[in-house]
Parts: structure tokens; sequence; C-alpha cells
């Protein structure tokens, strides 16, 4: 554990972060899976938030892979037991990704971009991932939200370099993860406290690729479109060869046009 994670460690434990209960670790194999267990035995409920200086299995959407390396990022899971029917609860992916663009642009004043369904880009970059779960503990339905920001980074694998960056990179400079995290906290708190579909507009100013040329990958296709717009319910509304589309499970990558 390095100094930076100790200080968040210190804060977990001696501070009241709103009402947040915070448990930090030095090492999981992923803070959302972890989170799930604690919520089976009982051991936490709504309103914990899993920290981690490393997770050695992260986990992103679709089986894929979060790479979560000790030191130089906020691996971490906030436990809701949301008052919002099922249907709404996508909010909670668009709610998170808003509360840490505005977290990162607070910290750092770069300006963050929103990617649909779950990524905070700075410079067309993906810094951030969410990946959001649910679990049933005795009638009572709770959500996971994982929340993976690339705070300190100072390069990345062969394979994630084109694609992922740092706020440290973006910045030049190193970024204290204890104000970022607890200005996620603060963000979450207070949209959390007020949300409904009125979220999905603050999302929207935020998006980058409205009019861009997409591909969509969708169960085993994939197909170029125009990215229109999000509706209502979270579905991406695209325009393939002159007819409207709304995707909800599926991926985009953004092909975009020359600056
Ligand atoms: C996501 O998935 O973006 C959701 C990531 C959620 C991570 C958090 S960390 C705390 C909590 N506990 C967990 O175990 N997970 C959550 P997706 O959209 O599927 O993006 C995954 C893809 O992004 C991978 O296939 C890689 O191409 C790329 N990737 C992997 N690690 C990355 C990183 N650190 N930064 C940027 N891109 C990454």
């Amino acid at each position: 554990m390095n100094n930076d994670f100790a200080s968040i460690a210190e804060f977990a434990r001696t501070t009241a972060a709103g009402h947040f209960n915070i448990i930090s670790l030095a090492s999981i194999d992923s803070t959302n899976r972890y989170a799930k267990l604690l919520l089976s035995k009982k051991k936490i409920s709504s309103s914990a938030v899993i920290l981690a200086d490393e997770q050695t299995q992260g986990k992103g959407r679709l089986n894929r892979y979060w790479a979560s390396p000790p030191g130089v990022g906020l691996w971490m899971s906030i436990v809701v037991e949301p008052d919002l029917p099922a249907t709404q609860w996508f909010l909670l992916t668009f709610m998170s990704a808003v509360a840490v663009a505005e977290a990162i642009e607070r910290q750092t004043g770069l300006e963050a971009q929103l990617k649909w369904p779950n990524d905070v880009l700075i410079r067309r970059k993906k810094t951030c991932g969410i990946l959001l779960e649910s679990a049933s503990v005795e009638q009572k339905s709770f959500l996971i939200i994982g929340i993976g920001v690339n705070v300190n980074q100072s390069e990345f694998p062969d394979e994630l370099r084109d694609k992922a960056t740092s706020l440290a990179i973006e910045t030049g400079k190193e970024i204290s993860r204890l104000e970022l995290f607890t200005e996620i906290l603060l963000r979450f708190d207070q949209l959390y406290s007020s949300l409904d579909s009125s979220i999905m507009r603050i999302w929207k100013k935020k998006a980058a690729f409205f009019q861009q040329r997409v591909t969509v990958t969708e169960l085993n296709r994939e197909f170029d479109a125009m990215a229109l717009d999000v509706n209502d319910d979270g579905g991406l509304i695209v325009d393939v060869q002159g007819v409207h589309r709304t995707i909800y499970a599926g991926d985009v990558q953004i092909q975009w046009r020359q600056i």
C-alpha cells in the first residue's frame, strides 16, 4: 500500500464521508464481486463503498476485463438500494458517469466527455468505466455500481495504449486520489438524492459522439451507423442507412472525424 492509499484508508476509518460506510482494501479480485459477497452475508447494506488499491480480476461488461494495477487508480463499488422501479435502474449508470465526469472536471480542470453507455473520456480516450450489477438479498434489491477511474498511470499496456488514458497523463501531474474519491462520493450523493430521468439531459450535454459515425456491436452483429440521440430508456438511437434503430444492450466504437 503506498502513502496515497494509506491516506484514503485513514479517511475511511476516521471520517463520516456523508453517510457512506467505506471499506478500503489493499488488494481484492474485484470490488463488485466482493460487494456482492458481503451483501449476501449481510455484512454490508446500502451506502457501503468498497475501495481497493488494486484489483487482481477487475471486471468490465460482457465478461471483459478491467486493468486495475496498484497505486494508480480508484477501483470502487458503491452499493445502493434504489428507490426506483427496475426499468429505471439504468439511470444509475448514466448518473454515475455524470458524477465522475463532474468530479474529474473540478479536480483537474480537464473537460470530460461521456460515451454511451458507460464511459468517461478525456480527449477521446477512456479514463473511467462503469459496471452496474444487481443483487437481491431477502426480497431486497441492491445495485452495485462499479467505478474504475484511471488516475495516476503514466502508461498503459500495448493493447490499451490507443484507447485508454489517465488523469496524470492528461494533466501532466499527479492527482490526489483522496480528493478525487471524496469529490466523486459528494457528487454521487447530490445527484442520487434527486435522481430521475432528467439526469439524461445532463448526461447528453456532455455526450461526445452524437452526429459521429459509430460501429455498433449488438450481440454477435456489427454494423456502421450514425449516432443520433439517447432516449429516455437509455437506448441509443442510431441511423442505419436512413432507418432509425434503438440499441439497448450493445457497444459502440466511435469512428472519430479528424479535428
Ligand atoms: C467497463 O467495461 O468499462 C466497466 C469497468 C468497470 C470497472 C470497475 S473497477 C471497480 C469495479 N469492480 C470491478 O471488477 N469492475 C468495476 P467495458 O465497457 O466492458 O470496458 C472494458 C474494456 O475496456 C476492456 O475490454 C479493455 O479493452 C478496456 N480496458 C480495460 N481496462 C481498462 C482501463 N483501466 N482503462 C481503460 N480501458 C480499459
